[in-house]
């Protein structure tokens, strides 16, 4: 039974001083990538990046993202560095908007130095932007003296991307997709992630990356194109709550190959809602098909193990972590030539170093 791990567990962020004549102020935070089990699929507000469809995930023990947020009081812009070259473009201007959000909340204009490391092989297709975001957050709210606690730390980075507000806590975590209606302020407030209890579960993810290459549409662009032309997009909204309500209950009583099913159909049914979009989207390969089939093989077998994917082609395996050896044997002869990695729940984003400086 993976321990549920808040990101900062009950208690406040370390406050830390603001810039001023004893030098400037800083914090360093981890954070791990999360795989959904429920999917988050199209936004209903793009600008306060709120959800149509709550969702809930696993927070993973590899692959994590190290941020370091340092103001500097005489600089005129924001210098960030992603793994030692400095961000560019879209990734860039991300950034610096989030970080804008954190000046306004803080009332400080002071830019900021950014140095993060992410140890996701390239191409992976995790959400790099998940423990991104939730790494940034953690270290920016630290560096700018935000009091906040780990539910506006969540909040706050969904703002950076949806997904981070899961990574901010470990083990299982659920995010509310909040109110549909009322002021901006309500909506933003009622849309946060909490962890979810799971009883006497041991599970494992097996990662197989199938193809390293770069996604043809981003995941942004492809939730906006379901969202707008997919017949199928509201149908597979609304059987989301039901997994969702599922889903828990399954966490609840430890039962895996009720959580795999659960994650499997809800799962192609988010990729059947992007084939049905016009144009389609499609980041299934002919070898994700193959490491499906080597899952459905395995269940023959009698070896509980569920797929599921994300915004590119490669596939994650949940199954029993005394299975996951033979799991990962399975899909990596599948993933002719591709990488296995194999994950357990991980820990929340957290400060680290220097007393969380
Ligand atoms: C998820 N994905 O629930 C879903 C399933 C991909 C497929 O969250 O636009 O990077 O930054 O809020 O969080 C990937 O989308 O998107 C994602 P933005 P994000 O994990």
């Amino acid at each position: 039974m993976p321990e549920q791990t808040t990101a900062v567990p009950g208690r406040r962020t370390t406050a830390v001083r603001p810039p001023g004549p004893d030098g400037p102020a800083g914090a360093t935070a981890v954070a791990h990538p999360n795989i959904a089990l429920v999917k988050y699929w199209g936004k209903r507000d793009e600008q306060l990046v709120l959800p149509w469809t709550s969702s809930l995930s696993m927070t993973l023990d590899i692959f994590p993202t190290t941020t370091r947020v340092r103001l500097d009081a005489g600089a005129g812009h924001d210098a960030v560095t992603l793994n030692g070259a400095p961000a560019t473009g879209e990734a860039a201007r991300r950034i610096i908007a989030f970080l804008d959000l954190v000046r306004d909340r803080a009332g400080l204009p002071h830019r900021a130095v950014v140095e993060s490391v992410n140890t996701v092989p390239t191409g992976a297709g995790l959400a790099s932007s998940a423990s991104g975001f939730a790494a940034l957050a953690v270290a920016a709210a630290a560096a700018y003296g935000l009091d906040t606690d780990a539910t506006a730390l969540s909040r706050l980075a969904r703002r950076g991307s949806g997904s981070a507000s899961r990574s901010i806590f470990g083990g299982f975590a659920a995010w509310h997709a909040g109110r549909p209606t009322g002021s901006a302020t309500e909506a933003d407030l009622s849309s946060y992630a909490e962890p979810v209890p799971a009883a006497g579960l041991d599970p494992a993810l097996v990662i197989a990356v199938v193809d390293a290459g770069p996604k043809d549409v981003s995941s942004r662009a492809a939730m906006r194109r379901t969202v707008d032309t997919s017949p199928l997009f509201e149908p597979w909204a609304a059987s989301s709550e039901d997994d969702l309500a599922g889903m828990r209950a399954a966490l609840r009583r430890g039962d895996l190959d009720a959580v795999g099913e659960i994650a499997e159909r809800n799962a192609l049914g988010m990729h059947a809602t992007m084939l049905a979009a016009r144009p389609a989207v499609r980041y299934m390969s002919p070898a994700s098909l193959t490491v499906l089939d080597s899952v459905l093989q395995l269940r023959r077998d009698g070896v509980p193990a569920y797929a599921t994917m994300d915004a590119g082609p490669n596939v994650k395996v949940l199954c029993h972590r005394a299975d996951a050896d033979r799991v990962a044997g399975a899909v990596r002869a599948a993933a002719a030539g591709g990488s296995v990695h194999i994950a357990g729940p991980g820990q929340g984003a957290r400060l680290v170093g220097e007393g969380g400086r």
